[in-house]
C-alpha cells in the first residue's frame, strides 16, 4: 500500500486493512462481472466501470479512473510502472497517481497484457475517464456489456462503503459528508438502508438522539429561518433565568445543505499551480501607510487632461512608474479582478514608458482582462507584480509571490484619516496602506524596508518623481 499525505481522513482511512471493490450497479447489470484493477490502497472503496471490446485474444478491459471521494475530481499520473505490450500479473503495480490529497499505488487483478496507457506522465487523469486497457488472459469468463461505455463519470451519489475494524460501513458521499461535517463516526450509526447502508436519515436520527432534537417524520429537513412572530402576539415578557432551573440546551445546528464539487478548469487551475509552487517561498511581509495627500492633487489635476485624451487615469499608473525606478528593465504586473478569476497581465518596459503611456495601456489591459482577451502576450514576462486590492477594499494584505518573481506589493484602499503635518496640526489626509511580501532567500529585510521608504518618498512627493521621470 502506498499513501502519502497530511490530509486527514487520508490518516485516517490508512488505518483500514483491506481494499473492498466493487461494481456499479449498471456492471453489476451484466452476467457477470468483471475483475477491475485495484487501488493497491486498504482503505477506499470505489467503482470500476468497464467497457469491453474483443481483440483475437480475448476482452479488452478498459479501466475508469472511479471516483475516489472526498471531492477528488483528478489526480496526476505520476509514473508509470508498465507499458503497452507489458504483461502483467495480478497485484503488479501499474502506476503511481497523486491527488493533492494522497499519492496512490494502482495495481492490477488481472493477468494480461497491457494494451493501451491514456495519460503520459504528469497528466491530469480525470475521474470517469479511462486510464489503461488490459487484454485478459481469461477471454472465457468475461462476458461484453457495451452499455458500460455510455456510463457517466461515477456520481456523488453512487454508494461508496469501506472496511473499519471488520465492521463494513456503506453510505453514499453526501451521507458521509453529513456525518464528517457533526463528527459523528459511521461506524456508531445503525444504517437501516438496504443491507445496512446508512442513510442520510440515520445520520439525522442519530444527531436527534444526541441532542434531543425531535426530527419531522420527512426524510430530511432542512433548518428553516425561525417563523415571524404574528401580530397578535403581545411583547414577550423578559426571561429571567433562575439559578435553580438549569438554561435549555440548544439542539446543535445539522447541516443538511447540499454542497457539489467542481473541477477547477483554466485559469483557476493556472492559480493553484502558481500558488502551490509559491508556497516553497519564505515570504516576508512588511507593511507601511503612504500620505497620498500630494498624489491625489496631482492626480485630479492631470485626470482632466488624461480624459480630454481618451484615457482614464487612475493612481496605478502613477504606482507602477515608482515601482518601475529601480531596476534597468522590467515588466510590472498587475493583479486583475476578471470575469474568468485572477489573473496579471504586465506591462511591458515601464522603464520606458510615460504615466500617461502606462495609463493607456493599462486602459487596455483592462479592455482585453474584461473581455477575456488576455493572451500569452500579455500574461508571462512579469518581473514584479502590484496587486490593487484596495480598489476593491481593505486596507492590509499578505501577498502572494508569483514565480519566479521576487516580491509583490498590494496596494489598500486610499482613505481620507487624520494625521499630525510638521506643524503639530490635524490634517486630512489621503492615506494608503501598503504590504509588500519579499522572498526572504534573495531579499532580505533591510532592503524591503529601503525600496518602501523610497517607493514611499517618490509617492508622497509627487514633483520628486519628475526628476527622474523617463
Ligand atoms: N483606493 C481607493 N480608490 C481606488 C483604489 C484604491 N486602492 N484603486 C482604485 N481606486 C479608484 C480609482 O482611482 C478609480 O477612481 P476614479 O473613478 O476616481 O478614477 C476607481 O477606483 C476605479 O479604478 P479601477 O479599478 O478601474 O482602476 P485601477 O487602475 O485603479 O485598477 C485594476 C485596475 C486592474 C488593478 C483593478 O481594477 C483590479 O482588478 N483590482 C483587483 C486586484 C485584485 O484582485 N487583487 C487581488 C490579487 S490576489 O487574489
Amino acid at each position: 500500500m502506498t499513501v502519502r499525505g497530511s490530509f486527514p481522513v487520508i490518516r485516517r482511512l490508512v488505518s483500514v486493512q483491506h481494499l473492498h471493490k466493487w461494481c456499479s450497479s449498471r456492471v453489476q447489470k451484466a452476467p457477470l462481472v468483471y475483475t477491475p484493477l485495484s487501488y493497491n490502497v486498504s482503505v477506499i472503496h470505489q467503482h470500476r466501470f468497464f467497457r469491453t471490446s474483443y481483440a483475437a485474444a480475448g476482452p479488452i478491459l478498459q479501466f475508469k479512473l472511479s471516483d475516489i471521494g472526498e471531492g477528488i475530481m483528478e489526480v496526476t499520473v505520476k509514473e508509470w510502472y508498465v507499458k503497452e505490450g507489458d504483461r502483467v500479473s495480478q497485484f503488479d503495480s501499474i502506476c503511481e497517481v497523486q491527488s493533492d490529497k494522497a499519492s496512490v499505488t494502482i495495481t492490477s487483478r488481472y493477468d494480461g497484457v497491457i494494451r493501451k496507457l491514456y495519460y503520459d506522465i504528469d497528466s491530469i487523469a480525470l475521474v470517469g475517464k479511462p486510464l489503461v486497457d488490459i487484454e485478459t488472459d481469461g477471454a472465457g469468463e468475461q462476458t461484453p456489456d457495451q452499455d458500460v461505455m455510455e456510463t457517466p463519470t461515477v456520481s456523488l451519489e453512487e454508494h461508496t462503503h469501506q472496511e473499519i475494524k471488520g465492521h463494513k460501513t456503506q453510505a453514499t458521499p453526501a451521507v458521509r459528508r453529513l456525518a464528517m461535517e457533526n463528527n459523528i463516526k459511521l461506524s456508531e450509526v445503525v444504517g437501516t438502508g438496504k443491507d445496512g447502508r446508512i442513510l442520510k436519515e440515520d445520520i439525522l436520527n442519530f444527531i436527534a438522539r444526541q441532542t434531543g432534537a425531535i426530527l419531522p417524520p420527512s426524510p430530511f429537513h432542512e433548518i428553516q429561518p425561525p417563523p415571524p412572530a404574528p401580530a397578535a402576539v403581545a411583547k414577550p415578557k423578559e426571561i429571567r433565568p433562575s439559578p435553580s432551573i438549569p438554561a435549555p440546551v440548544a439542539p446543535r445546528p445539522v447541516f443538511t445543505g447540499k454542497d457539489h464539487t467542481e473541477p477547477l478548469k483554466g485559469f483557476h487551475k493556472a492559480m493553484v499551480k502558481t500558488m502551490s509552487a509559491a508556497l516553497k517561498i519564505p515570504h516576508f511581509g512588511y507593511k507601511d501607510e503612504v500620505d497620498l495627500t500630494q498624489l491625489v492633487r496631482l492626480r485630479s489635476e492631470l485626470k482632466g487632461v488624461s480624459e480630454s485624451r481618451g484615457v482614464k487615469l487612475s493612481y496605478m499608473p502613477f504606482f507602477i512608474k515608482v515601482t518601475s525606478s529601480y531596476l534597468a528593465a522590467h515588466n510590472i504586473g498587475l493583479a486583475m479582478d476578471t470575469p474568468q478569476g485572477l489573473l496579471v497581465p504586465n506591462v511591458k518596459n515601464v522603464q520606458m514608458l510615460s504615466v500617461f503611456e502606462i495609463a493607456v495601456e493599462l486602459n487596455r489591459l483592462q479592455s482585453l482582462g474584461a473581455a477575456g482577451q488576455l493572451g500569452t502576450a500579455e500574461l508571462t514576462g512579469g518581473t514584479f507584480t502590484l496587486s490593487n486590492i484596495g480598489s476593491i477594499g481593505g486596507t492590509y494584505a499578505k501577498p502572494v509571490i508569483l514565480p519566479p518573481e521576487v516580491a509583490i506589493g498590494a496596494l489598500g484602499k486610499l482613505q481620507v484619516l487624520p494625521r499630525f503635518n510638521a506643524k503639530d496640526e490635524v490634517v486630512k489626509a489621503h492615506i494608503m496602506n501598503i504590504s509588500w511580501s519579499a522572498d526572504h532567500r534573495i531579499i532580505d529585510g533591510a532592503t524591503m524596508c529601503r525600496f518602501s521608504n523610497l517607493w514611499k518618498s517618490y509617492l508622497e512627493n509627487p514633483g520628486s518623481m519628475v526628476l527622474d521621470l523617463k
